[in-house]
């Protein structure tokens, strides 16, 4: 099979949903830097028109929007599916992807884990504790849902490893970097074991900040 393209900003969740997506399945993939300066200068405001990251190449076929991503990659790779059979299953899977990206990543991660990590870290900016006093109660709201939905369960949607954990994992695991962290945690035992579970995978093994920055150099 020929190899799958990522180009991400290392250190993107996104990106890292996609990458730990395809280690899971076992398919060769190379990693591609973009320079966040050049997010929306050609040439990858060409494969990427609302300028950013990440995006898939495959055999020439590009692709954007992460969810998409994942799921071709789980549709075009056989082996091991990381969609359930169960329709109930697959809809629970569906429906934390959402979550994941409207209400996770929105006003939560894309404040809390961009003004405590990827602001510093690739941009030197200074946390805006206003902002992130201001998505704390949201972030809350979302935790207390994950957890519900998580239960007793070994996985998001169920017994099975799915494209809702690759989602919601790396999301988790950039604000568990976070001083918030612990307060955001306080009633949610559950979703902290499951994310020790998941961290304990090869593929989020294999795909921390630092790996993926050694990926891009050595590609
Ligand atoms: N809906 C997009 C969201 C991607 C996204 O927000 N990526 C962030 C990095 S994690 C980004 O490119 N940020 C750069 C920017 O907004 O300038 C997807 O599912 O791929």
């Amino acid at each position: 099979m020929s190899p799958f393209l990522v180009y991400t900003i290392p250190g993107s969740p996104y990106g890292r949903a996609v990458l730990a997506t395809l280690i899971e399945k076992d398919a060769p993939c190379r990693v591609v830097a973009v320079p966040p300066e050049s997010i929306r200068k050609e040439p990858h405001i060409s494969r990427h028109p609302f300028g950013r990251v990440p995006v898939l190449e495959h055999d020439g076929f590009v692709l954007y929007e992460t969810q998409a991503m994942v799921r071709y990659v789980d549709r075009a790779v056989p082996g091991k599916p990381l969609t359930p059979q169960d329709i109930r299953a697959a809809a629970r899977m569906d429906q934390i992807m959402n979550i994941s990206d409207w209400y996770l990543f929105h006003g939560v991660n894309s404040v809390i884990g961009f003004q405590r990590i990827v602001g510093p870290r690739v941009l030197s900016l200074s946390p805006d504790e206003a902002a992130i006093a201001a998505a704390k109660p949201k972030a809350h709201k979302v935790f207390r849902e994950l957890e519900r939905l998580l239960g007793t369960n070994e996985f998001l949607a169920g017994s099975q490893l799915s494209l809702a954990d690759m989602m919601a994992v790396t999301q988790l695991d950039l604000l568990s970097e976070t001083p918030e962290w612990a307060a955001l945690t306080a009633e949610t035992p559950n979703l902290v074991s499951w994310l020790a579970r998941m961290n304990a995978r090869k593929s989020l093994k294999e795909t921390t900040w630092e790996k993926v920055n050694l990926l891009a150099r050595a590609a």
